[in-house]
């Protein structure tokens, strides 16, 4: 075999796949295209600082709390920093919002403003940061609705079908980030020898059918009977509907519903008594990842209905999360309405 045949098929970084992404939108004007680049220049960064978290002073608290009163860690303040810094100055985006900052993060003065609106949770996971598991970076993106020149609160309660972009960034055994601009989803690798990211995962699609479910079951006592039915039934012995399924919970939504991409199965993060809207937020984390997994051939709902079809009121808000193949999204939401057979059965007990 010659050196030109063990060759990857075609070597792609995300720059080139950008700009092949773009050539399908004749009237593009190339800032969507940059946004993305200066999004993948920020999340090499971030990689860096990750990467060697544990020899810097980086792990560990920061002494500081975000708006949702979560105790913010270091790396969150970095990685919330540095995408700011990566896009502030571009001149290709309106107005910004954090998972980490209260209100939206307007564009100084002193550079224009552009055309895209940027939503990211800027280190998603944070919880894992000190075991060194898997985190990651969230990111969605809108077009500028508003008429002044200044982007609004407005710009940022789109709901999520109107996104023209969506991604993350997996900081996990390999860095990857995964992208859709609505024409399918693709995934890329970050070759650190190089510092480049490359295509490595074409055309994304998620199995029709899994074989895991992936929840936190530490809150099993405060979910609605019919969640807890959903969660007793796949523990259940029938090899015909994949039975009983495994259970995988990272603890990272980046880390679960990518792992859910590439195996099929349900990530799930249930309202309850306790958090009757869940804890996932919906413009940060569920919006971006539900446009991720419809691109793919996956399902996003939040019990009742799609994710993308939310109205977003408040910056912050929550909503509950069933996302990933197709089969087990119909599945439990057969389960949340009552209609499936194994509930019908616990009405009549
Ligand atoms: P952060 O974005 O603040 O880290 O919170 C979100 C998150 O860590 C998700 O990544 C994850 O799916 C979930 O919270 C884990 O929550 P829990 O510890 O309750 O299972």
């Amino acid at each position: 075999m010659t050196s030109q045949e063990s060759a990857p098929a075609r070597l792609v970084t995300i720059e080139r796949h950008i700009l092949d992404e773009q050539a399908k939108f004749p009237d593009a004007s190339g800032d969507l295209t940059n946004l993305l680049y200066d999004l993948a220049l920020a999340a090499k960064i971030i990689a860096r600082e990750v990467n060697k978290a544990g020899l810097l002073d980086i792990l560990g608290k920061a002494g500081l709390n975000n708006s949702s009163g979560d105790e913010v860690k270091k790396l969150d303040v970095f990685a919330d920093r540095w995408i700011y810094r990566a896009l502030d100055h571009t001149g290709r985006v309106a107005v910004m919002a954090s998972e980490e900052s209260e209100a939206i993060i307007p564009i100084p003065e002193k550079f224009r403003c552009g055309k895209y609106v940027l939503l990211f949770d800027p280190l998603d996971g944070s919880s894992n940061i000190d075991a060194n598991a898997p985190i990651g970076t969230i990111f969605s993106i809108h077009k500028k609705i508003s008429k002044g020149e200044r982007g609004t609160l407005q710009d940022c309660l789109q709901p999520g079908h109107r996104q023209v972009a969506a991604g993350y960034v997996l900081y996990g055994t390999s860095t990857m980030l995964v992208y859709t601009t609505g024409a399918g989803v693709a995934g890329f690798t970050l070759d650190r020898s190089i510092g480049e990211f490359i295509l490595s995962h074409p055309n994304i699609r998620v199995p029709e059918r899994g074989k895991i479910y992936s929840v936190n079951e530490q809150n099993t006592i405060y979910w609605d009977p019919r969640v807890r039915a959903y969660v007793d039934w796949v523990k259940q012995d029938d090899k015909a509907t994949q039975r009983p399924r495994a259970a995988r919970y990272i603890g990272s939504m980046v880390a679960d519903v990518h792992r859910t991409l590439m195996y099929g199965g349900l990530f799930m993060y249930p309202g309850s008594r306790k958090d009757p809207k869940g804890k996932l937020r919906l413009l940060y984390e569920a919006s971006p990842m539900a446009f991720v997994m419809e691109q793919a051939g996956g399902a996003a709902i939040d019990g009742e209905g799609r994710i993308l079809d939310i109205e977003a009121r408040e910056l912050h808000q929550r909503t509950p999360v069933y996302m990933g193949s197709k089969d087990d999204v119909s599945e439990v939401r057969q389960f949340l309405s009552g209609e499936h057979p194994a509930v019908r059965e616990l009405a009549t007990r």
